[in-house]
């Protein structure tokens, strides 16, 4: 990818020149003589993979320096192995390592596996309990040469472990003394895209769909390429292209030569292409007057439908399916449950290892119970009835990838059924692209939450692994937040979403800050001066998000439909829970949603231990308080002061941390390049503006609900609430087309 390598002023030049105007001083001059030569133009088309060389001055990447580059194996995984490792050193050391096709001399670096070099081989390590996405990256004595070896049991963890080393030189690690392992946790490591065939985005804050329908498959986009080396060098290895509210088209001949196409760029970086399957394909395109799975022309169809695609794509990784949910066709539409549904096209891909991930975002308009229930409701009868190569596919939450939302009580609920982790890399609830929210907290929040199901330590993240339960098919969807924008996902920061999210999917274990440093200092700057404060903005910034949205176990008051913005006064509408007022339940005495025993009793769906705390108001995390307790408004809190004088004070400190993070991001001008600089200022500012306007809006609708004081010293919102109701967004993007 190019990279502009003209040296550009940046945005403090402005202020420069106004303080030289006054101060007649040469320090500003100085001063823009250093930030021109430190700092280059970038559009963040590069993400994380920029190899640049050191920063000057700051503790840049390692003097290691890699003399010669071993790549033992044939075309494919091996060819795109041996050019990243080419660009990336290129990059990083300012000249590319001499070929060879053997270790001839000492900082040589060799790659690949044990049946396609002999002098891997030679070395005898141990690879077992690898798998054949884990690798080893030792240092080691080749022929008498100290060496850099990455080996691997095949050759895409070959590519795995090339990037791991790549990371290891763009954070400045040494590359002495090396003995890692490491094999992913998950089998299947994936992205779920929201993109329809026309290329609008679903939830989607970056501009396009990055698939090129329409000119697929004569021109396959440079950008595929760039996709598939960024999600392999996070681990992702499997991709669904489009919405999960399927159009069937995407089954016919004409699209299944294009999806091909995109197949065949996504295979040399070990990423296996998956759809979304409209359950009632027969009778769109196949001619059928039933889709019911029951039926055996159905069944045929579906058969005969897999042996198509697999003759097209014989790594075809399998169906992902939304089925009876928010208007989607399903098997319920025939009186048969989803487990009926889910077989019927596990069968059809099964005879060429495919698999079905099924989805349980499921909610039905006749159930008049609370809808954090229904999913539990209606799976957890099913548990032991899926075919084996079903996972079930279950969002973090019970209620929809709200900013904070308690784990899924369907996670320990249904111990003989592979479940599958849905996340959202996308940010439909926290801000869409403009405000900063690094997401890897709350993803890390909720895996490692215990599900108490086998006793302490039954972390989500140990149900999602099979581990609980002796599972081999495990997996993890991260919905994505890749569109066309020249930089990904819409803003600098939202790559980091897409980062985290894979850097978890492989292992859990990372911590989440962990995560944020490595991605600064690939992304931004190995600079501490960059790396501190970023990381501190980042790791600050989800927290923000649901102080000023609404903190306390508060969910589901956005802005209808578009969900852009505040609402906490939504109501009416065609059904009561995409409302607000269904969820926040506020009154004249009290606020929140009474899932307790005495009330709808969501709490009983999780295990004894995890229950009990839940259904206790004096217990309960307060993080969490509003999703299960109604409470009056002077309710007392940890802190002494009633909930309401809490409630509002959060509102506060929301705003208070983007007003900080502007102050942090400014301060950094000049250490980041210009470009990029200049965009996240404006965003920040932007989210500044939005987090004061949710404030403003959602005290002024629940003061007006409360009836109770600002506490003192708070300013009131500035326009009457009329005047935050009335504003209306009808081209507000990523809504439901
Ligand atoms: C909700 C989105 C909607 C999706 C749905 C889903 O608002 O656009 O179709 O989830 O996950 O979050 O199916």
């Amino acid at each position: 990818m190019p990279r502009m390598l003209t040296l550009t002023r940046h945005a403090g030049d402005l202020s420069c020149v106004r303080a030289m105007r006054t101060l007649a001083s040469g320090l500003c001059a100085a001063l823009l003589l250093f930030t021109a030569t430190a700092v280059q133009a970038e559009d963040g088309y590069a993400l994380w993979l920029r190899y640049a060389a050191p920063d000057a001055g700051a503790a840049g990447p390692s003097a290691t320096r890699v003399t010669q580059l071993v790549v033992a194996g044939s075309p494919g995984v091996p060819s795109a192995t041996r050019e990243e490792l080419q660009r990336g050193l290129a990059g990083l050391q300012g000249g590319a390592p001499a070929n060879g096709d053997a270790v001839t001399r000492a900082g040589a670096l060799l790659v690949g596996t044990p049946a396609a070099s002999p002098q891997i081989a030679r070395l005898g390590l141990d690879l077992d309990g690898l798998g054949g996405e884990g690798y080893r990256i030792r240092s080691a004595v080749v022929d008498g040469h100290a060496t850099t070896v990455v080996a691997a049991n095949e050759d895409i963890g070959a590519l795995y472990g090339a990037f791991h080393l790549l990371r290891l030189l763009q954070t400045g690690q040494p590359l002495d003394g090396l003995d890692i392992r490491e094999a992913p946790r998950l089998a299947v490591r994936m992205l779920n895209h929201w993109d329809n065939l026309d290329r609008y985005v679903e939830r989607g804050y970056a501009g396009q769909s990055i698939w090129d329908w329409h000119r697929l498959p004569g021109w396959l986009d440079p950008r595929y390429t760039d996709y598939a080396r960024a999600n392999a060098s996070i681990g992702i290895n499997g991709t669904v292209l489009n919405n999960v509210n399927a159009n069937a088209d995407v089954l016919t001949p004409m699209y299944l030569d294009k999806v091909a196409a995109i197949a065949g760029v996504m295979r040399p970086y070990g990423i296996k292409v998956y759809l979304s399957a409209r359950f009632s394909a027969p009778m769109e395109i196949g001619g059928l007057d039933t889709a019911d799975p029951a039926d055996a022309d159905v069944q045929r169809w579906w058969r005969t439908k897999a042996d198509e695609v697999y003759a097209l794509i014989p790594d075809f990784g399998g169906f992902l399916v939304k089925a009876n949910s928010e208007g989607q066709p399903g098997p319920q539409d025939y009186g048969r449950s989803h487990a009926d549904g889910a077989n019927m096209l596990a069968d059809a891909v099964a005879p060429h290892g495919g698999i079905v991930m099924w989805r349980a975002f499921v909610y039905s308009d006749e159930e008049p119970v609370d809808r954090a229930k229904q999913a539990y409701n209606e799976f957890v009868p099913l548990d032991g009835t899926f075919h084996d190569n079903v996972l079930v596919q279950v969002k973090n939450g019970p209620i929809d990838f709200q900013p904070r939302e308690p784990f899924h009580p369907l996670f320990g609920g249904m111990p003989k059924t592979p479940l599958m982790m849905e996340f959202q890399i996308t940010k439909e609830y926290l801000g869409f692209s403009t405000h900063l929210a690094y997401k890897a907290p709350l993803y890390e929040e909720v895996l490692d939450a215990d599900t108490h199901v086998q006793g302490p330590g039954s972390t989500v993240a140990r149900v999602i692994d099979g581990s609980l339960d002796g599972h081999a098919l495990t997996g993890i969807a991260g919905v994505a937040n890749i569109g066309s924008d020249r930089n990904w996902s819409g803003s600098h920061f939202d790559q980091a979403n897409w980062y985290a999210f894979g850097r978890l999917a492989w292992n859990s274990d990372l911590s989440s800050r962990d995560i944020a440093v490595e991605w600064t200092r690939m992304t931004f700057s190995n600079d501490p001066a960059v790396v501190e404060p970023v990381v501190g903005m980042m790791m600050a910034s989800r927290e923000a998000v649901v102080d000023y949205t609404g903190a306390l176990g508060l969910h589901h008051v956005m802005g209808r439909g578009h969900h852009y913005g505040p609402g906490p006064w939504v109501e009416g509408g065609p059904r009561a829970d995409w409302t607000s007022v269904y969820f926040h339940r506020a009154d004249g005495n009290g606020i929140g949603f009474d899932r307790t025993r005495r009330g709808s009793d969501a709490v009983s769906q999780y295990a004894a231990p995890v229950a009990e705390v839940f259904d206790d108001v004096t217990r309960t995390p307060e993080e969490f308080l509003l999703w299960f307790h109604h409470v009056p408004w002077s309710h007392p809190m940890r802190s002494g002061r009633p909930l309401w004088d809490e409630l509002v004070l959060r509102y506060d400190r929301g705003v208070e941390t983007v007003r900080g993070m502007r102050e942090t991001w400014a301060g950094l001008d000049g250490r980041i390049d210009a470009g990029r600089h200049a965009q996240v200022a404006a965003f920040l500012a932007i989210q500044q503006d939005e987090a004061q306007w949710w404030r403003d809006a959602s005290i002024a609708y629940f003061q007006s609900i409360s009836g109770r004081p600002l506490p003192a010293g708070v300013a009131p919102p500035p326009h009457p609430l009329e005047h935050y109701k009335a504003l209306e967004f009808p081209h507000a993007p990523g809504d439901t087309q």
